[in-house]
């Protein structure tokens, strides 16, 4: 507590599995816990879901590599988060819709987008342009502000009639900002098929939870909303999957043919329902790349989460109930170091424009941003690009 009567501790000062109201199938050691229903999934599946969080983890290692490199922009590390991310696209059909913050790489690795991906922390635009075509929205730096764009693209799913949900990520600062209050509302009122992923790290950059909010978890604000809020452990993918399935399947119960497809029906028991789920989990290293946790947090407080290691407990789970082998394991190391060393080549390979910079901010240019836009260009051909790089 500080002097104004504020818990300021992280969640990382306390015990990762002391709350008992979180989700989990997997207990800490990657064994099933005794009363857990393990999702009714293929072998193919279970090894699927751990292939991408060994290549989640494998792009992130590179990632921050190629940044201290020089090759990349600012980026956010998500070491410890994977297994929410990973799990919980597995959970979804590959139409549904997938809106995240900036910190959910598992997603575009699910949905095998990473060489489009990549171009993005590059600087690229058209980064941002291709993983739309795998239904996912641009990543979005502005807190909560994909919100309210999220429900709307629910909304019109619904009013479409397609069978379509969406997966709307985001951490718990945002769940400070008004549009968070104004995305929740509206989709309890008009029932938008919209699952809110809360991921819970217990940080907001430097802002510990207890700082954030005085709810007892982030899950229960969605009560304020009429809907239901959950928690699981996001660092265990199984939950993270079981929950999100349940969650889209409540989110997209209009569309099926049980009834109810009704817009804004609010609440009916077959009405689709919004849900949202808090993912409890930590982040293993800093904020972004231009960001020093141990400014903030001692460095002892990621130690009992980084016993919770998501790769650790699927892996384990997978070798004791005979899924896979240390071959096994080799060879999707292998494939993750591939996949990733093929990505960063296909997104190095990407041609700057700088005349791109103009093209998606507005939908024709005003006449001063043409007017700098020819300027640009004007200088470019006059000088050569070269005279434009910034010297390594
Ligand atoms: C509207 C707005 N305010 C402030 C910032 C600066 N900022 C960038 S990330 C961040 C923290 C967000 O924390 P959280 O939502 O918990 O996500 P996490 O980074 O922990 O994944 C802030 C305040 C911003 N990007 N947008
Ligand atoms: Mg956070």
């Amino acid at each position: 507590m500080d002097e104004n009567g504020v818990d300021d501790a992280g969640d990382g000062a306390t015990d990762p599995l002391a709350d008992e109201d979180v989700y989990r199938v997997l207990g800490p050691d990657g064994s099933p816990l005794p009363d857990a229903t393990v999702p009714d999934l293929s072998d193919e599946r279970f090894r699927a879901i751990y292939r991408d969080l060994v290549v989640t983890r494998r792009f992130d290692e590179r990632a921050v590599s190629l940044q201290r490199q020089g090759r990349i922009g600012t980026y956010a590390p998500c070491a410890g988060q994977e297994g929410s991310a990973v799990g919980s696209t597995h959970a979804l059909a590959d139409r549904d819709l997938i809106s995240y913050q900036y910190r959910e790489h598992g997603a575009a690795v699910v949905r095998d987008l990473l060489s489009e991906y990549l171009p993005y922390w590059m600087g690229h635009e058209a980064g941002t342009e291709a993983i739309a075509d795998g239904n996912v929205f641009p990543l979005n730096i502005g807190i909560a502000a994909h919100l309210p764009h999220a429900v709307g693209a629910a909304w019109a799913f619904a009013h479409r009639d397609e069978d379509r949900v969406v997966a709307c990520h985001f951490g718990d600062g945002a769940t400070s900002e008004g549009d968070f209050h104004e995305a929740m509302n509206f989709a309890g009122v008009f029932d938008t098929p919209t699952v809110f992923c809360c991921h819970n790290n217990g940080w907001a950059i430097s802002v510990p939870r207890g700082r954030q909010t005085a709810s007892d978890t982030f899950a229960g604000k969605a009560t304020a909303y009429g809907f239901d809020g959950v928690r699981a452990d996001g660092m265990d993918p199984l939950a993270s999957y079981a929950v999100t399935r349940e969650a889209a399947e409540r989110a997209r119960r209009g569309g099926d043919g049980d009834g109810g497809d009704e817009v804004g029906g609010n609440g009916t028991a077959d009405d689709p329902r919004p849900v949202l789920i808090e993912f409890v989990e930590y982040r293993f290293g800093a904020h972004t790349t231009a960001d020093d946790p141990t400014a903030y947090r001692d460095a002892d407080d990621v130690d009992p989460w980084r016993a919770l290691d998501p790769l650790d407990r699927m892996e384990a789970f997978l070798r004791e109930t005979d899924r896979i082998d240390d071959e096994g394991v080799a060879a999707i190391r292998e494939e993750a170091d591939d996949v990733v060393a093929a990505a960063i080549d296909a997104a190095e390979s990407v041609e700057a424009d700088p005349a791109a910079m103009f093209d998606h901010a507005f939908a024709g240019l005003s006449p001063e941003t043409r007017r700098q836009r020819d300027d640009l260009l004007a200088a470019v051909a006059e000088r050569g690009e070269e005279a434009f790089l910034r010297e390594e």
